[in-house]
């Protein structure tokens, strides 16, 4: 489905405007921007399908009524009676977001009846965070973790001339329900944190092609900016210049983008700078910045990634799944009401399991955002097809305190998301599924990520046959727990190649200071995080939590060497050893991944020959790196423990 130029239409082509586009539409209300976008969709389409727009008072089918101009509420009501499909809102977005809507349900929003219906997002704020550099970095390239090719927003050290595709990214978020991008890596280096100067006429085009779709536009600063860029002495928060510094600065982005967003910062982390230097906490740190958006409107996130990469293992103190919830729940309460939390989805850093992030329903005064990873970093790098709906419905079901899910203590769901200048947006075309599923879940974490997976696969390629569907769906649905079965066991965790994270090396992070350890032994393998015997994290967690995990009978299997050291033959609720469970985890998902290749191949003739050739292409190397990771995991395990495979299979 290729209906524009040189990129893919994802889940947006035409034909997925059919129904809407055929009728005769009639849009409503006060002057509104958002309007506007909705009535030239409706203009468009019905060139294409023979519908018409028409002028207030002539018949319509479909009613576009925008009764306020709220543009805080993303609400919208939809109904059918008398055979008329009626979109109430009263602000603008809830307009685009009900004209999305009614194009999801093609042919059904204009039969029979529809009972009034208000949908309104769980989440205010649904936001993609681009870890996009604008200048090609020298290791990372243009974007960090990045395997869609270039950036969509920078190319050669500027802001792209043509924001078409800006513009159409930006449509097809709103058809998910994504309302915030953060336009450059959390990582700031020295011509990214000139963004926020000089460099802002750059984030204010941008931030004009993406608002025609209700998109706002934020920024990653670099606490240090101050300095870097105020020529001042510091950046001490508590220092006056330093706050009329912020003041000032954010005035001026606010000039330039009357709706920016707010800030992004990574501070004390992995090398970038923050208040620790100054004898400050993260609270400080925020406020400051919380004080400077504040008269605008804007929010800071301030993200929770704080651990020390330079602290090689010494006792239990130094256990990194420990660190965000000993730095930040300390300082509950104290932060601004325009800053937000933001908190990586477990504890360690978007591996394929983890337990969920005792942070989370941890600081009850504090606004929270919950962070995942639609780039594939440590899912398979967008070569390997691995859909992560299931994975992040886990996370936004899971009841921290044994009460309310996760997905309704968070104000925000955000992402780092897995698009790129790639002419299918991410890569591995199938990877886009990703990315809308992440959009629908931000707006309903209750939702089953099954039935946004039907969502995607029908817009993506409407009018096609039940195979199709029912292909994509075996390929897809089960994709997560193959990856996770050839790769690291049990919840333990990396075993990648340092750096660039792709591709097995069970010992790659094993002696290094990041603290990413499996502590594999010839008796055993897992790292001891109980409160009796271990570094106490499991300690973190509210009950019913705290006890389970905290014993290696009641800890769940999936979970188990992420909470527990223990011997290759302890036994699993599964009934088998670990060590069996090692071995066919990694039989089976080898054969997995080879099942999915062969229904791919089977849905040649229902595919556009492009979109199947690349997937076809990206199984044969997902294959090869399963077979990989199959092979290097048993036989390190294999020499480890001396314990034969029960099944007698060869190990390499
Ligand atoms: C890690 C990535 C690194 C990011 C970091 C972060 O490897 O590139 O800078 O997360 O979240 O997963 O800041």
């Amino acid at each position: 489905m290729t209906d524009s130029g040189n990129f893919d239409a994802a889940w947006l082509p035409d034909a997925a405007f059919r129904a809407v586009g055929a009728r005769r539409s009639l849009v409503r209300g006060g002057p509104d921007p958002l309007k506007d976008t909705v009535r030239a969709e409706l203009v468009g389409v019905c060139a294409r399908f023979g519908g018409e727009v028409v002028r207030d008072g002539d018949a319509a089918e479909l009613v576009l009524d925008l009764t306020g101009e709220d543009s805080s509420d993303e609400g919208y009501t939809l109904e059918r009676r008398d055979g008329v499909t009626t979109v109430t809102a009263s602000g603008g977005r809830g307009l685009l977001y009900g004209l999305f809507h009614v194009v999801r349900l093609g042919e059904g929003a204009f039969a029979g009846d529809l009972a009034s219906r208000t949908h309104r997002p769980a989440l205010a704020t649904r936001m993609l965070d681009h870890w996009d550099n604008v200048a090609v970095h020298p290791v990372m390239g243009q974007v960090e973790r990045g395997y869609a090719g270039g950036s969509l927003f920078w190319a050669d050290g500027v802001a792209r001339g043509d924001l078409a595709r800006v513009r159409a990214y930006g449509r097809l978020l709103a058809a998910c329900g994504i309302n915030a991008v953060a336009v450059n890596n959390v990582n700031v280096h020295a011509t990214e944190a000139r963004l926020l100067t000089d460099r802002i006429g750059d984030v204010a085009a941008i931030a004009g092609a993406l608002r025609p779709y209700g998109v706002r536009t934020h920024l990653s600063v670099s606490f240090a900016a101050p300095i870097l860029l105020g020529g001042l002495p510091t950046a001490d928060p508590l220092d006056p210049a330093v706050r009329a510094w912020w003041a000032a600065t954010t005035a001026r982005v606010y000039e330039a983008v009357p709706d920016f967003g707010g800030y992004v910062v990574k501070a004390d982390s992995e090398g970038q700078p923050g208040p620790f230097a100054y004898g400050r906490s993260h609270a400080d740190g925020a406020n400051m910045l919380a004080a400077a958006l504040e008269p605008h409107g804007g929010t800071v996130h301030w993200r929770a990634f704080v651990y020390d990469h330079r602290q090689d293992w010494r006792d239990r103190s130094t256990d990194r799944a420990r660190a965000a919830y000993d730095h930040f729940t300390p300082l509950d309460g104290e932060f601004a009401d325009n800053a937000v939390l933001q908190v990586k989805h477990g504890p360690m850093d978007f591996q394929v399991r983890e337990p969920v992030s005792p942070l989370i329903g941890a600081m009850p005064d504090t606004r929270l955002a919950v962070e995942l990873q639609v780039t594939q970093e440590y899912t398979g790098q967008q070569k390997h097809a691995c859909w992560l709906g299931p994975m992040w419905s886990e996370v936004l079901r899971f009841r921290p305190d044994g009460e309310v899910p996760a997905g309704r203590l968070a104000d925000g769901l955000v992402a780092v998301p897995n698009a790129g200048d790639d002419r299918f947006w991410t890569g591995h075309p199938l990877a886009q599924a990703n990315l809308y599923t992440f959009g629908r879940l931000a707006w309903d974490p209750a939702a089953d990520p099954r039935s946004v997976l039907d969502e995607w696969i029908a817009l993506t390629h409407p009018g096609s046959p039940g195979r199709l569907a029912e292909g994509l769906h075996a390929v897809l649905d089960g994709s997560w727990g193959t990856y996770e079965k050839y790769t690291a066991p049990l919840g333990v965790g990396f075993m990648v190649q340092p750096g660039h994270h792709y591709g097995p090396s069970v010992d790659g992070y094993e002696y290094s200071p990041w603290g990413t350890y499996h502590f594999a032994d010839r008796d055993g393998v897992g790292v001891d995080r109980s409160v009796a015997t271990g570094t106490g994290y499991a300690g973190q967690y509210a009950e019913p939590w705290a006890k389970l995990y905290e014993s290696p009978g009641t800890c769940p299997d999936e979970l188990l060497l992420f909470f527990h050291h223990v011997p290759y033959g302890h036994v699993l609720h599964s009934g088998k050893t670990v060590i069996q469970h090692i071995y066919d985890t990694h039989f089976e998902g080898v054969e997995e991944a080879e099942e999915a290749r062969r229904v791919w191949a089977g849905l040649a003739n229902l595919v556009e020959p492009e979109r199947h050739a690349r997937v076809a292409e990206r199984f044969e190397e997902q294959l090869r790196s399963a077979r990989e990771w199959r092979d290097q995991i048993n036989s390190y395990f294999l020499r480890k423990s001396g314990v034969p495979d029960a099944h007698g299979r060869t190990i390499h």
